[in-house]
């Protein structure tokens, strides 16, 4: 994982301009009627001749077309109190290597991409294999508001308010056999909607499809979420639609995207971030400041809320990113120093 100065031409609009400013301007277009979740082609134009967006951007400002639809989900106290990362920023400040390695490839690259029909398969050490349509990843499980924390490897952070439910709903369901220890995640591969799947140099040098793991244990603790929406909407595809994984306490490239295949096995699995640089990304990968990357401090980290990306406050990395009282027993024998 690189980290990148972004390129002047890859700021987007919202980054430059301040928060109040910019809601300000997505205020006026509302009440023009010209604003909505998705902005009609006409309606953009419409936009640029009023000058509004400025220069030749022809895309609504946060840069977002694909429609997403609200969803109804429980309330729950998780992650009350926290200062909630814009909207604007989780939509438009991403890593998803498939759609390219700058963090406004994925929102630019990846507003076509078909959710619906999806499948999601369930099997290998189950008694009850499965296969999930996009509906049933909707309606098949309650779903409940989680707002968690999230820290990427690159020390950055944001706190994101998500819907969705326990991955341990759905694997109570497939039944796990005794001999299954270990639950591997895959994302979706297809290069004709990926970019970055078509090209290595989009891609980041990243053999996909992209895979994950955890210990069948991490996959059954209660916080670990597969999720389908964020900020009461469905997902972006940018942000791994139409369901993604959420582990809170790990950094975030352990939080696999788009995912059509859950697979139960004995022996640990290989996963993409390791096997491209296994020195620097290990297989658990749980957020703490006292392990740091090789390349770079893990004691603090830059938190993304109102205001420029670049003027983000520093505040310092909590261990296993604020979850210990809910994760701290997965690990107690072991030397979370060589288990990086
Ligand atoms: N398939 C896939 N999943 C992925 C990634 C990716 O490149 N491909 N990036 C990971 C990383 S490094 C992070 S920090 C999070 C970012 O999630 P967000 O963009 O929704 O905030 O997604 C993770 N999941
Ligand atoms: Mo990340």
């Amino acid at each position: 994982m690189l980290i990148r100065v972004p390129k002047k031409s890859e700021i987007k609009e919202n980054e430059l301009t301040p928060e109040s400013v910019y809601k300000s301007r997505r205020e006026i277009l509302k009440k023009l009627g010209i604003v909505t979740a998705s902005l009609p082609f006409a309606a953009q134009a419409q936009a640029n001749i009023f000058g509004i967006f400025g220069g030749d951007d022809d895309k609504a400002a946060d840069g977002t077309t694909f429609v997403r639809s609200p969803l109804v989900a429980e309330k729950t106290p998780y992650g009350k109190g926290l200062e909630t990362t814009p909207e604007s920023k989780v939509l438009t400040y991403n890593n998803f290597y498939e759609f390219g390695t700058g963090k406004g490839d994925p929102v630019e690259n990846s507003q076509n991409f078909v959710v619906n029909p999806w499948t999601l398969e369930v099997d290998g050490l189950v008694n009850k294999p499965m296969k999930l349509s996009y509906d049933d990843l909707l309606k098949k499980f309650p779903l409940e508001d989680r707002f968690y924390r999230m820290r990427c490897v690159e020390a950055w952070s944001m706190n994101i308010p998500w819907v969705g439910f326990s991955l341990a709903a759905l694997l109570k369901e497939a039944d796990p056999m005794g001999s299954a220890k270990y639950v591997a995640f895959e994302t979706l591969h297809d290069p004709k909607q990926m970019p970055g799947q078509r090209s290595q140099f989009v891609g980041g040098g990243i053999d996909y499809p992209y895979v994950e793991g955890l210990r069948l244990d991490e996959a059954m603790n209660p916080l670990t979420l597969l999720s389908v929406g964020l900020f009461g909407q469905t997902l972006a595809p940018q942000n791994g639609a139409p369901v993604r994984l959420v582990v809170p306490w790990k950094y975030g490239f352990k939080s696999i995207k788009s995912i059509v295949k859950i697979h139960l096995l004995e022996a640990q699995p290989a996963t993409t971030w390791n096997l491209l640089a296994p020195h620097e990304y290990g297989f658990y990968a749980n957020v703490n400041p006292q392990v740091d990357h090789p390349r770079w401090s893990q004691a603090s980290e830059r938190f993304i809320g109102e205001g420029s990306i670049f003027s983000s406050r520093r505040q310092p990395t909590a261990m296993f990113n604020g979850y210990q009282e809910e994760v701290a027993h997965l690990y107690t024998d072991m030397n979370l120093k060589a288990n990086y």
